[in-house]
Parts: C-alpha cells; structure tokens; sequence
C-alpha cells in the first residue's frame, strides 16, 4: 500500500455539530439553532420560533467551543496531518449582512488555526457546512435570494484574507449536491418557504417543502457564489486552493435490466455528477438540459453567469463517501433507508443500525470513476461509522467494528491509488463524537474520541480516546502501510 509521502491523513469536524456555545463570542443564531434532534424512528422538528427551555443540539453540541485546546492537543498526539473543519458563517457575520466582521469570532478561529499550526496540522477548511445565518434564511429568502451571493462572498473574502497565512486549503459548500434533493432545501440553500414563518406548531424537517424550481434557482446562486469565491481566493494568495464537496452517494443498478442502468445513471448524473460537473468544468451539463425542460425549470441567470462559472473553476475535488444505493425502476424492490436518500437494498452488502450500507470496495470504485471524469486531485473529506458506542467499567472503549469499517476504506483507497488515482488526503467522520447531521442525535456515535454527552443533554463533555484513536495513530504513523483488506 502506497500513500504519498505527504498525504494528509486528518479527521473531520462541522461546527455547527460540535462548537455550541450558540449565543456566545457575538455569533448569530443559524439555520441549525432551531432544530430539535430526532433518532431512527423519530423526526427532527423545526418551529420558526425557538421553545423556551427545550433542547436543541447545536446550542451545546459537545462544547468544542470550550474544548477546542484541549480537542486539537489530542489531534496533534494521535499525529494528524491535516484537521478538515467548518468555520460558522454567523460567527464571523452574525446576521450575514454586517459591513464589518465580528472580531471575537474572528479571534476564535485565529486561536484554533495557530494552535493546529503549532502542532503541524494542516487545516482544511469549509466555509459552509448546513449553517446560515437564520437572518439570511428568514429576511432574505435563502439562497434564492440573488443578493446572498454578494453576502456569502463578502464572508469567503474575509476568511480568506485574515486567515490566508494559516489556511491554505478551502472547500466551498458542504455536499452542495444535496441541494438537488428536497431534504437539501433548508440545511443546505436556506430555503424556508413563507408558510412556515411563525406558525406555533413543530413541523418535521422532511415535511417542509419547496418548490423544485426555487431549489435549482437556489443552487444556481450557490454555483456562482462559489465560482466567485475561487476568483477572489486567486486574488488573496497565490497558496490558496479551493476545492468543491459532494456528498457521493454512489449508485449501483440493481440489476443488468437496460432500465435500471438507465435509472442509475440518471440517479448519478442527477444526484452525484451535476454539482461536481458544473463546479470543475465551470458550465451547466448538457444533461440536464433535458430535466429541467421536463420540469418547467427555467433558471434566472444574469449575463455575466456563464463567465464567472467558467473563471471559478475549483482547483480540487473532495466528497464524503458512507455507502452506496442501488437503483431500479421496480418499486417493489426493497429500501434501505439512508437517513434521507432512500435507494434499493443490495443483497450483497450489510448495513449500519441506521440502514448505510457498508461498501469499501464501492469507494475504489467511486474514486476511479471520480478520477476518470475529473482529472484533478483527490480528497476524501468524509467516511467514518455511526454506532452508539459503550464505556466499559475500566472506561476503554472498544470500537472495533469501526476500526474495521476504516480499514476496509483506507485498504480500498491505497488499491485505487495503485489504479492511478491522485489521492491527496483522507478526513475521517469524525475527530470526537458529535451531534449527527440528519438524525440529530448523540447517538450515532462517529469519533475516534468519545464525548460524554447524551441525548437528554446530560454527560460531563469529558473526552475519552477510544480503540479507533490508537490505530488511526498507528496507521498514520505507518503512513498506511501495513492496512490490508
Ligand atoms: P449523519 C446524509 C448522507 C450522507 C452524508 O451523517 C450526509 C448526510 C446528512 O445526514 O451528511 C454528511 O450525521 C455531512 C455531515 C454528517 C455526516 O455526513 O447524518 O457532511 O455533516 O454528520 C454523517 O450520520
């Protein structure tokens, strides 16, 4: 197994998952501070007002706000080379609108980024990972809203520059191509459409629906809004390199029917290859041509659109990679759920207790085709498993089932470096155990070091490295040379 001498093996973090401290150092309240946390079986709840005294999982998260020296001093033991994580939007803009930067924000993330270089971490950095400003989604309409751009970028330009000595390696929007998918609405384009402003009832996440083609209009503004921010970032430093993320839920036909090839390769381009496509090649695919005429889509695009797509072309590629789905025109086959991207089950696969399916050798075969359509260098910024881990009476915990699932991806990883793939980096899901995107739960345990914090808010927020943070050190230091399937 051969991984580049320099290859930045890391782990990977969101804020809104892990900072908390949701009122403190002047941030401004988000997207995610008005979502309540759901499990299997139960739905994430939003109301347009926040419940006095209930309990939302951002406000506290695991108090990395608090934690943060602490957190990267037990990053820097297990000798990681890179730290991917997300700068909160509303700590450095707490309505989005502002002129001028909060600087204790500011200062936060200075602290962290000093702190990484000290210990020869290289930070990886999104700068938008499902995390507007709640201002921008309730006043300005989201994403839809043209001006967001100019907004979204005034906040790129200024991260950027302050931190363009410390940060050489930005990612644009998290998983922007969940915005293709209605669950992509709120989280990822700020939409919220106008009937859910004020109600006093909860509504469940997955009911909140809007329009498809306010969605694609949305995501249009994304497009460009990132496109603008790469040509700015050229401007700022020569060093800096921006990089999309798509969330690659990598599809198999279920069967070899023609007609399930087909509906898996629409499921592809549509869901995986669309945003990917736009954001390395700098244009729309012809493809898409075609649905957007079946559904009456007609995107809004100012003359200067095409120009600036195709100036703020990315200079790398990264995605998150948990499983893959099958896809089949028979609606009898059975589902597997995951989490918001249903999709066939595959009979050769096993799944995690929330319905992923564990697929390591999907992941060589992902980054092969990834490498073959793109030609540009790779990271995998997200892979890991979710699983409620248990502290032993000696307070070891032994995950072995995720150490396995890791060897099993780093092993397919190292057989699709020796493909050709040009494979720079690898983030595992996550550095500490923090609150889940989609369930919104502790739960669904993800860290190579546990928190002590549970789902009815107790826990102490002690951190405890588990099985999995020994042989990630080991691995590292080896460079991943004794990993073998
Ligand atoms: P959670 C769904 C499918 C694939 C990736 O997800 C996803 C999601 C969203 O739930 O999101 C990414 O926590 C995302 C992270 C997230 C991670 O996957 O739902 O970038 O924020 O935590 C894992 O199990």
């Amino acid at each position: 197994m051969e991984f580049k001498e320099n290859f930045l093996w890391g782990v990977a973090t969101a804020a809104n998952q892990c900072e908390g401290g949701y009122l403190e150092g002047g941030k401004g309240l988000t997207i995610q501070d008005y979502i309540k946390g759901g499990g299997i079986g139960k739905p994430r709840m939003f109301r347009s007002t926040m419940e006095e005294g209930a309990f939302y999982p951002s406000h506290d998260a695991v108090d990395h706000y608090h934690h943060y020296e602490e957190d990267i001093r037990l990053l820097a033991e297990m000798g990681c080379k890179c730290y991917r994580m997300s700068i909160s939007w509303a700590r450095i803009f707490p309505t989005g609108c502002e002129e001028e930067p909060n600087q204790e924000g500011l200062s936060f993330y200075k602290n962290i980024f000093t702190l990484c270089k000290s210990h020869g971490i290289e930070p990886v950095v999104t700068l938008s990972h499902f995390e507007m400003p709640w201002y921008l989604v309730k006043e300005k309409g989201g994403f839809a809203n043209r001006e967001v751009i100019d907004d979204f970028v005034r906040y790129a330009c200024c991260v950027m520059n302050y931190f363009k000595e410390e940060v050489h390696y930005w990612l644009l929007f998290n998983e922007i191509n969940f915005g293709v998918m209605p669950m992509g609405a709120y989280k990822s384009l700020g939409l919220l459409d106008g009937k859910y402003l004020g109600g006093e009832a909860f509504i469940s996440l997955k009911s909140m629906t809007v329009d498809e083609k306010v969605r694609f209009q949305a995501l249009h503004h994304q497009f460009v809004a990132g496109a603008k921010t790469v040509i700015e970032a050229r401007k700022i430093s020569p060093e800096i390199k921006v990089g999309c993320m798509i969330g690659h839920i990598t599809q198999y036909p279920l069967t070899c029917r023609p007609e399930d090839m087909l509906e898996c390769q629409h499921k592809d381009r549509l869901l995986n290859k669309f945003a990917g496509d736009v954001a390395v090649f700098g244009s729309y695919p012809s493809y898409m041509n075609r649905y957007f005429k079946e559904h009456q889509i007609t995107l809004q695009k100012e003359p200067e659109d095409d120009a600036i797509l195709k100036a703020g072309c990315v200079d790398f590629y990264t995605f998150s990679y948990y499983m893959t789905n099958c896809a089949t025109i028979d609606d009898a086959a059975e589902q597997t759920d995951g989490n918001l991207l249903e999709g066939a089950r595959n009979p050769y696969l096993t799944a995690s207790e929330w319905g992923w399916q564990i697929d390591p050798k999907g992941l060589r075969y992902t980054l092969n085709e990834l490498w073959d359509r793109y030609h540009l260098p790779m990271m995998v910024v997200e892979n890991g498993f979710g699983a409620p881990d248990e502290v032993d009476a000696d307070g070891s915990i032994h995950d072995d089932y995720r150490i396995s699932y890791l060897n099993d991806h780093i092993a397919a990883m190292g057989e699709a470096i020796e493909d050709g793939v040009d494979l720079f980096g690898y983030t595992i899901w996550s550095a500490m155990d923090i609150v889940s995107a989609g369930t919104g739960e502790m739960k669904k345990r993800y860290g190579l070091i546990y928190v002590d914090r549970h789902d009815d808010g107790s826990g102490d927020f002690k951190r405890i490295p588990k099985d999995s943070y020994y042989w990630y050190a080991k691995c590292i230091q080896e460079n991943g040379k004794n990993i073998t399937a």
